[in-house]
């Protein structure tokens, strides 16, 4: 893991500060109880300047989040999406990760969060591979978690709080403690559900899918974008659930996330994955590749330029 490399400015509660000024208290509310939602979003360097990637969705999820939790953020919608534009702006850098988060601030403890006063802060850095630049290429080797993803009685899956990545941390570290790079959680119905900040999907017989909504996901801005482009591909699509042993049988799986990018999985518990070819995951890759760097027409509308 590479540390963070800090960049001229972070914006917080609708300013532009430096960098070393974004800090908070340690009474912050959100620190205590993990009320806290957030996006990750990515920006990359483009000919026409740096674009930063399907925005109005990862905003549109933002929001969401809060009001399943009963969070008013203090900013309208387009002061959140100047915010991101000012601040790759600001920072001069074309490729990097974009960090929206709101969160219950200082002034008020206990249980009930809203109470407290609501933070906003972007920040932003350069983040290379999630999963390594080797993992990208060759593909990762994963493990199928002891431990089960949150589901929407416990914790709602679909919004994107701090608190769920309390569940992807024991997976994830789980994973790595045991010789392997990444988990996979199973939900409580024992279906396969997502990785720890990854969705996932696979192929078999050239019919790709990936569990639907109801088993307990995060709906991904990258799984969108990966089933627009399977329709592009003519390739046949299903959403459904499916067993880990569907993963150990099958020709290809990969992960998406804005962070993992499309990542294949060459291993699942020690049992290699198809040929170690990953003809669809690779023609996706392309794809994505082409897309996020401005290179896909007719998809120049997922691209806010900055
Ligand atoms: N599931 C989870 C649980 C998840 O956290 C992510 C994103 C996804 C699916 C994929 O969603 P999307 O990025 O919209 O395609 N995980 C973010 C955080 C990663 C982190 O470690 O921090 C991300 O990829 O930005």
């Amino acid at each position: 893991m590479v540390a963070i490399r800090a960049l001229p400015k972070i914006w917080l509660d609708g300013q532009l500060v430096p960098w070393p000024e974004a800090k908070v208290h340690v009474l912050t509310h959100a620190l205590h109880y993990g009320y806290a939602v957030f996006e990750g979003i990515r920006c990359h360097a483009t000919p026409r300047g740096p674009a930063i990637f399907r925005l109005d969705e990862h905003l549109e999820r933002f929001l969401n989040s809060a009001k399943i939790y009963r969070m008013r953020i203090p900013f309208r919608p387009e002061e959140l999406r100047q915010a991101c534009v000012d601040l790759v702006r600001a920072n001069g850098l074309g490729t990097a990760y974009l960090r929206p988060i709101a969160f219950s601030g200082y002034g008020e403890m206990g249980l009930d969060p809203t109470k407290a006063p609501v933070q906003v802060a972007v920040a932003m850095w350069a983040w290379g591979a999630y999963l390594g630049e080797e993992g990208q290429r060759r593909g990762v080797r994963a493990l199928v978690s002891s431990w089960t993803r949150v589901d929407s009685r416990m914790l709602p899956p679909q919004a994107k709080c701090a608190a769920n990545y309390a569940n992807s941390a024991l997976a994830k570290m789980e994973a790595v403690a045991a010789g392997y790079d990444e988990a996979i959680l199973l939900n409580s119905a024992g279906m396969v559900s997502e990785g720890p900040g990854e969705n996932i999907f696979r192929v078999k017989h050239d019919v790709v899918s990936t569990p639907p909504a109801s088993s307990g996901i995060l709906r991904g801005v990258t799984r969108d974008t990966v089933i627009q482009f399977l329709a592009d591909e003519g390739l046949v699509f299903r959403r459904n659930d499916f067993t880990r042993e569907e993963l150990f049988t099958s020709d290809e799986v990969f992960y998406t996330g804005t962070a993992a990018g499309i990542t294949p999985i060459r291993e699942v518990d020690g049992r290699p994955i198809g040929t170690g070819e990953y003809p669809i995951t690779r023609r996706l890759q392309a794809r994505y590749a082409a897309a996020t760097e401005g290179r896909l027409a007719g998809r120049e509308s997922w691209l806010t330029f900055a």
